[in-house]
């Protein structure tokens, strides 16, 4: 099982509100073609989501905010998924839209429907899930990033790798001069020093990555931009950040 996370930056152009990167896309959809083992992909937010929870002031903690808000974020994603979905269709694939609405209670997963995506995976569909506004009780709601989702699947499925798929090389160890970290032990990078957005940006990634390498499961970060490299990782040739599992 591979667990694939298509981060905002690189299926958007962050840079401008509600604009999906068609050709990335389906460049990134083609070589997950040839990926011939169960998969999950799971995505982000970029200029829909995140423009949107910007706007109405939402973060990943659960409080009491704006229900127009929470449509508005709820429906972005959507229309995001959507084109993910079509283009993966284009592409021959077989996605199964998987909202986190259903394996999340609130804030807490449900071990039994998410063991039950492990299945559809297994049959050759490809679930998609994606961060999204959520309820989470008590007339509040909280944003679920799609890096947190990466770990909570992770913990309940143990994919044999998951993959970050960004618009970098990986991460750096100095972002002025983008020196690559190659294989990451903890001390290479300040977690401080790195940039953020609402549900954390690259900072959540590191902090999700370092949890489920935790976990004995291999992470890897790549760049998208050069999407042979994911199916390469998948064959074992790495260009990009591994955490090892440990
Ligand atoms: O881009 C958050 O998902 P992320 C999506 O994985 C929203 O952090 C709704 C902001």
């Amino acid at each position: 099982m591979i667990l694939i996370k298509l981060g905002g930056s690189i299926i958007t152009n962050k840079e401008k509100p509600l604009s999906p990167r068609i050709s990335t896309i389906d460049k990134i959809s083609k070589q997950l073609k040839k990926i011939h083992e169960p998969m999950i992909l799971v995505h982000g937010g970029g200029s829909f989501g995140h423009y949107w929870s910007v706007k109405y002031d939402m973060h990943t903690k659960p409080d009491r905010y704006s229900l127009h808000g929470v449509s508005i974020v709820k429906n972005s994603m959507i229309q995001l998924d959507k084109i993910i979905l079509d283009l993966l269709i284009k592409n021959k694939l077989n996605p199964y839209c998987l909202p986190p609405t259903d394996f999340m209670d609130g804030n807490r997963p449900i071990t039994k429907k998410i063991k039950e995506i492990s299945k559809i995976a297994q049959s050759g569909l490809v679930p998609v899930s994606y961060g999204d506004a959520l309820w989470y009780g008590a007339k509040k709601s909280y944003i679920l990033s799609g890096d947190k989702i990466m770990s909570i699947l992770a913990k309940i499925l143990r994919p044999r790798l998951s993959i970050f798929v960004l618009n970098v090389d990986g991460l750096y160890s100095d972002f002025k001069t983008k020196r690559l970290v190659h294989e990451m032990d903890g001390d290479q990078v300040s977690i401080e020093d790195i940039p953020m957005d609402v549900t954390g940006g690259m900072k959540r990634k590191v902090e999700e990555a370092t949890r489920i390498s935790k976990m004995g499961l291999d992470v890897f970060f790549v760049n998208g931009n050069k999407p042979e490299r994911i199916t390469n990782a998948i064959k074992g040739k790495f260009e990009g950040t591994m955490f090892r599992g440990a």
